[in-house]
């Protein structure tokens, strides 16, 4: 018997990649409902060949189903997650308003996948941030043969990461320069286009943002808690994909050689790195696939166990929509559901 699942926030970027994942993937499901707030009912969204009609998050009706793939934002996930999930139904939120809560699990499947088990203290399961996503499917199965001391990161990060809004306003302003008009900035705190700004998400108090951050706290709940982590996170006028420049110490000796062939093997991970022209992958290559790629893998000569290496993902994909349908297919997989079916 197949299950039912809800797309929360179905008309945004990652909400639309969500449907068209499930899809892709035969997502084992009887019905699949998409979900927004009543400005956007019976607004029509694809779901593979079909069109599916948004229904009113307000008035929807959640007795059986089974999950929730929720993609709303911050302030509607802290009001509605925990009500769907009183209803029984496992939400998967996209946000960051449940991740860093020591009784929520935070996954990527590639890293902690026996970890998902523990959804069943609040029936939520948090996925992370796009740039988190994609570092930590990279640096796991190198932290397994030579144990990663600290990362620092240097991120290259599209404005779909900011939503339509991001990528209306790298599109309007590119066409506002090339006709010569004025650009205004709406969403982003300076011009996006042909320029690049180093500020991601709000400022904390030690003069790092939100969003560098995240990447420190998420890397360090899903893959060791001793890993120190520091990150410069940076916008760039790209509309799909983030890049990461990341540079890892290690405990024990790795050489660029063994990297490569550990990568190869890994799960999620696909290695281009090849020492010529084009050699490797740029975010546009990233774009609609759900690798995580990773180039330039070469030997840190001032570290005495340093590797820096290239990671490039779909921040929509695998750093959203695709990580949260992997999240509900381990649910599936491992018969988490089962008893709840059942009951
Ligand atoms: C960006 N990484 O590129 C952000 C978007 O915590 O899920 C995702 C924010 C988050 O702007």
């Amino acid at each position: 018997m197949g299950y039912k699942i809800a797309v929360v926030g179905a008309t945004g970027n990652v909400g639309r990649e969500m449907l068209s994942i499930l899809d892709e993937r035969g997502f084992p499901a009887d019905e699949v409902v998409a979900l927004a707030s009543r400005r956007s009912q019976g607004t029509e969204v694809s779901f593979g060949d079909r069109t599916l009609k948004v229904k009113a998050l307000e008035s929807y009706d959640w007795a059986g189903t089974d999950i929730c793939l929720m993609s709303a934002g911050g302030s509607v996930a802290k009001d509605w997650a925990p009500k769907i999930a009183a209803q029984g139904v496992v939400v998967i939120d996209n946000s960051s308003a449940f991740r860093y809560d020591s009784d929520v699990p935070l996954i990527v499947p590639e890293v902690n996948a026996d970890a998902v088990s523990g959804f069943t203290r609040r029936n939520i399961i948090a996925n992370p941030n796009c740039s988190t996503a994609q570092l930590v499917v990279a640096l796991k199965p190198l932290h397994d043969k030579a144990t990663i001391k600290r990362v620092v990161v240097s991120t290259y990060q599209s404005v779909s990461g900011a939503g339509k809004d991001g990528m209306d306003e790298l599109f309007e302003q590119s066409r506002a320069v090339f006709v010569a008009d004025p650009t205004t900035n709406r969403k982003f705190t300076k011009r996006i286009a042909f320029n690049v700004i180093p500020h991601i998400d709000v400022f904390m108090e030690d003069g790092s943002t939100k969003e560098e951050w995240k990447v420190m706290a998420e890397t360090k709940k899903m893959l060791d808690p001793k890993i120190k982590v520091t990150c410069t996170a940076v916008r760039v006028p790209v509309f799909i994909g983030h890049s990461e420049a990341v540079n890892i110490e290690f405990e024990n000796p790795i050489t660029a050689e063994e990297a490569r062939a550990i990568l190869r093997e890994a799960p999620g991970c696909l290695v281009i790195d090849k020492h010529e022209d084009g050699g490797y992958v740029t975010p546009i290559e990233s774009a609609g696939e759900d690798a995580t790629y990773i180039s330039r893998i070469r030997e840190d000569q001032t570290l005495e166990n340093g590797l820096n290496l290239w990671v490039v993902a779909d921040n929509l994909r695998k750093g959203a929509a695709l990580n949260a349908v992997q999240i509900a297919e381990l649910l599936v997989n491992r018969r988490l559901l089962q008893n709840r079916k059942a009951a």
